[in-house]
């Protein structure tokens, strides 16, 4: 154990040398990456669908709209889309053949607002929206999360997408409940960006795991696990196994690791790190992150290869390939 005296002299060098990390155990630096400044525009998604939903964002963000709602809307693009059977309605179902929906999003300023286990509405991230500007709570769930969308006049819808009943009753033969993480398919869409005044905003919405058990939540609608901004720093989003991901509380831990001078993708890598360490299956699922800092520089790690994501900057928007601590000996 070090005395008090050596541990304030270790706090006083890292002090000047980088950024400090304090354990139980131990202080040590966080040394601090050589930020490359870009300017403009940037939105970052997960997933094929992240772009679409970048372009909706951009379009937004060049019209100079809060940075808050061009985040919203690029994620609603995909809530609308009947075709997607991981976000929004069209969902596949819990393992009781119920869609339930969780959502998040975070501002410029660092306000947020949630919903979660929220069933039969069209647009989840909107009541988050409302949620976030209309009560002092920052998450509802379930049934008071659908009482207050009704009253702001969301409608509520029942049943399933076609593509939802006929994978459901595919799933009901064996009705083996174990959580199939899409290794190589989209799913929750996580969408960061920052605007060229230097703002900040996010949102994440999922249908979450398919055939999960009823109730279940998921880290998107988690703020500090599926999504965390602070105005002060940038922004992370994650997708894959939520359970892997609030453990760590994934978004946060990037967001502070970057705080701290990593860059985005040293942090996001330290994050799966994390994953890795502390749980002993990490072989066995799929989590992704992605992050952007206030240099404008982006992060994207993986455990696993195949993890895609949507990078909209300088008039492009394109589908990139993460890469990740395990090699492609999966695909
Ligand atoms: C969740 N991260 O609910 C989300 C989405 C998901 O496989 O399940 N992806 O855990």
């Amino acid at each position: 154990m070090p005395s008090r005296r050596t541990f304030i002299k270790n706090i006083s060098i890292a002090a000047t040398s980088g950024s400090l990390i304090a354990t139980s155990a131990k202080a040590f630096t966080v040394p601090a990456d050589k930020p490359n400044v870009t300017t403009g525009n940037i939105v970052l998604s997960t997933w094929s669908h992240g772009i679409p939903a970048n372009e909706k964002a951009m379009e937004l963000l060049n019209a100079k709209a809060r940075a808050i709602d061009a985040a919203q809307q690029g994620v609603m693009v995909v809530e609308a889309d009947p075709k997607n059977t991981s976000v929004g309605l069209s969902g596949y179902p819990d393992r009781d053949g119920i869609v339930t929906l969780d959502a998040c999003l975070m501002d410029e300023l660092g306000n947020a607002g949630s919903v979660c286990f929220l069933e039969g509405i069209d647009h989840p991230i909107s009541v988050a929206r409302l949620v976030m500007d209309k009560t002092p709570h920052v998450m509802l769930s379930g049934s008071g999360a659908l009482q207050f969308a009704i009253q702001n006049g969301f409608k509520q819808k029942k049943g399933l997408s076609p593509d939802a009943k006929r994978a459901y009753t595919e799933w009901l033969k064996t009705s083996a409940y174990k959580p199939v993480i899409n290794i190589e398919n989209h799913d929750t869409i996580g969408l960061i960006l920052r605007d060229e005044r230097g703002n900040f905003s996010g949102a994440c919405t999922t249908s979450g795991l398919a055939f999960k058990m009823h109730g279940r939540v998921g880290d998107s609608p988690i703020i500090g696990a599926g999504l965390f901004v602070d105005p002060e720093v940038g922004a992370a989003t994650a997708t894959g196994l939520g359970e892997a991901v609030i453990k760590i509380c994934g978004s946060h831990l990037i967001v502070e690791l970057m705080r701290m001078g990593q860059s985005p993708q040293r942090a996001c890598e330290e994050a799966v790190k994390r994953i890795s360490v502390k749980q002993k299956n990490f072989k066995d699922m799929q989590v992704g992150f992605l992050a952007i800092n206030k240099a404008g520089e982006i992060g994207a790690f993986a455990i696993q290869p195949g993890f895609q994501y949507a990078l909209a900057m300088n008039g492009k928007n394109e589908l990139k390939d993460a890469a990740s601590l395990l090699k492609a000996e999966r695909k």
